[in-house]
């Protein structure tokens, strides 16, 4: 009995956060919107605990057509825009934490083929340059 529950808590950790190399991506999540976005933004936090930088380079996800690294700016009239990061990749500086977040750096699912709704379970595979692939699961909430 001991052994079952420990085997669920483990389960629940690794959903949780997901490593490799030095690499911990944690808090993963999406914001629920409505059913006629055609795309969706999904957050995280990614922690370089290595000596080495590191590159988020792309992800993809069976529940988007297309994934996108974006980043958010301010448009000339002062609306909020968001475009492909700049060399289209994330840098991940050793030692670091970078947060993808509301208004910031986000992961962009395009032509979304699953609602964000809250509660659904988006996974994504994310490609670093060193630390390779990473399966997460984006939680989405409504914040
Ligand atoms: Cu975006």
């Amino acid at each position: 009995m001991k052994r079952i529950v420990f085997f669920l808590m483990l389960v629940g950790l690794v959903s949780a956060c997901a490593s490799s190399g030095g690499i911990t991506v944690e808090s993963v999540w999406g914001r629920d919107s409505p059913k006629t976005a055609m795309a969706g933004a999904v957050y995280m936090q990614i922690k370089n605990t290595g000596a080495q930088p590191d590159k988020l380079l792309s992800a993809k996800s069976d529940g988007c057509g297309t994934v996108e690294l974006h980043e958010s700016y301010q448009e000339a009239n002062g609306m909020m825009g968001m475009r492909p990061v700049t060399g289209g990749f994330i840098p991940i500086p050793a030692g670091g934490t970078v947060e993808l977040k509301v208004g910031g750096l986000h992961v962009m699912c395009i032509n979304r083929k699953v609602d964000f709704t809250v509660g659904t379970k988006v996974p994504l595979t994310l490609m670093f340059e060193k630390a390779g692939e990473i399966k997460v699961v984006a939680d989405i909430r409504a914040q």
